[in-house]
């Protein structure tokens, strides 16, 4: 599932992320095809216009264009809209009830969506998590489903309620519940009648089992596999019985994803859970974010820009900036720069940020090694040493040395370095036309 839209976002935004300056046209082109790929994966139109014009809102402008890093901030964004479109706000555990009460869950969709299958599965995890499930066969259509349903309960250890005397599933279901609270049980779970096509009867049963036995969950159990229709299914469902929460099935299937982008956006309801296999115990819980990141098949990515985000982002660069003009850039300042350096990673990058260090401070200055030393040094100092050097006398280095385990000429070397950085920075800052092109970068004229 989704593999190919999926090789259709790294793409689009592998070649974004490349650019060290993108244009508005650059951004619509992106955005474009973004969209295509989208309609090509079968996503609702509807679906397609909205996460294209969030998109666009949010990436038209200054805000991308003048970034320090505009290809990342565009792809940001991108995955924002695409975890939102999964259902970000939503709340994707059941509603279960405390253990004294019984917890209903009604399982509903078409034949052959899952809807027996994935009551086992969801039996099996809820009896893991310590729960006293029963499940209903309210499926009183297809001949074989109630012995379906009972060679799964006895396969998950979990009893269920049946009665082959009757075709009145409503009746079933109210039985199953007196029986389940009867015999304290804490979860029922009813299978019910799928058909091929929206029809008027398993609607109709539908609604009624929901007014006899009041659900805490009516899950929509839909094929992955079926693609864009599965929306129009879904607000059917929606209207006539309520939705709480959406279950995919299929997921290990080859298809191309559109049911599961457009679900939660038209339907408005949390997927909650997803089918990944044959299995019983394949079912997982859903997760927007992770989701988006296999769709936009960049999971490192992602992770990657919002470390880069964190590291460095803008408010601290003006900060920065106006730090270094007036002198006070302190060695609590170059501590923080330090800590950033050692949670992104890479160092190349962020000496291009860095206020005036291009040119002034080269890779080698700030190794690896070197640089847990200075971190080291600086820890060791009291916090008005780290605001000012000029205090720090032979008394002190010797104590630094010690509470750093370095010694007193690395101390002094480090102190050095320091005044003779900063002293380029404040000369750097000062001038008009370097402030002119930072400022620029920091997306600030
Ligand atoms: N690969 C895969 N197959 C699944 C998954 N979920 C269900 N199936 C298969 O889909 C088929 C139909 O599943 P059922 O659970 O019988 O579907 P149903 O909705 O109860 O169907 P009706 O009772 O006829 O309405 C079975 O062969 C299941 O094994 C899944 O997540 N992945
Ligand atoms: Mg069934």
């Amino acid at each position: 599932m989704f593999d190919s839209i999926s090789d259709r976002f790294s793409s689009i935004l592998r070649s974004i992320s490349g650019k060290s300056k993108i244009s508005e046209k650059n951004v619509q082109d992106a955005v474009e095809e973004i969209k295509i790929a989208l309609l090509d994966a079968d996503v609702n139109l509807r679906v397609v216009r909205r996460f294209v014009n969030r998109t666009m809102e949010e990436a038209k402008g200054d805000k991308v264009l003048k970034a320090v890093d505009p290809g990342q901030q565009f792809t940001k964004i991108v995955y924002d809209k695409m975890v939102q479109l999964l259902g970000d706000q939503d709340n994707q555990k059941l509603n279960l009830k405390g253990p004294d009460t019984v917890t209903v869950i009604l399982m509903m969709g078409l034949q052959g969506s899952g809807k027996t299958t994935t009551s086992a599965k969801l039996a099996t995890l809820l009896k893991k998590q310590g729960r006293r499930v029963m499940m209903a066969a309210c499926d009183l259509i297809r001949p074989a489903a109630i012995t379906q349903l009972q060679v799964l309960g006895e396969q998950v250890g979990v009893p269920v309620h049946a009665d082959l005397n009757t075709k009145d599933a409503v009746k079933v279901a109210v039985e199953a519940l007196k029986r389940a609270k009867r015999e304290q049980y804490d979860v029922l779970i009813i299978d019910t009648s799928g058909r091929m096509y929206l029809d008027e009867a398993m609607m109709k049963e539908l609604m009624d089992i929901n007014a006899a036995v009041h659900p805490d969950e009516t899950l929509f159990v839909a094929d992955a596999m079926t693609g864009q229709n599965a929306v129009t299914i879904a607000q059917e469902f929606e209207q006539k019985v309520g939705i709480s929460g959406v279950i995919l099935t299929k997921f290990d299937s080859d298809t191309r994803g559109g049911a599961a982008l457009s679900l939660r956006e038209v339907v408005g309801k949390p997927i909650k859970f997803i089918g990944v296999g044959e299995k019983l115990d394949n079912l997982e819980p859903f997760y927007p974010d992770r989701m988006a990141s296999r769709i936009l098949g960049m999971g490192d990515i992602v992770t990657l820009v919002e470390k880069a985000q964190e590291a460095f982002d803008q408010k601290q660069a003006e900060r920065l900036q106006e730090k270094m003009a007036k002198n006070t850039f302190d060695l609590q300042d170059y501590l923080e720069q330090i800590e950033n350096m050692t949670k992104m990673g890479g160092l190349g990058k962020i000496i291009d940020m860095l206020p005036g260090a291009k040119g002034n401070i080269s890779e080698e200055d700030i190794n690896k090694q070197e640089m847990l030393k200075e971190k080291a040094i600086i820890q060791s100092m009291t916090f008005q040493e780290r605001q000012n050097i000029y205090i720090i006398g032979p008394a002190r280095k010797r104590r630094i040395a010690k509470g750093s385990g370095t010694s007193v000429g690395e101390v002094g070397h480090l102190l050095k370095k320091f005044e003779k950085m900063r002293l380029n920075m404040k000369k750097l800052a000062k001038n008009k036309k370097y402030q002119a092109a930072m400022m620029k970068q920091m997306g600030m004229n």
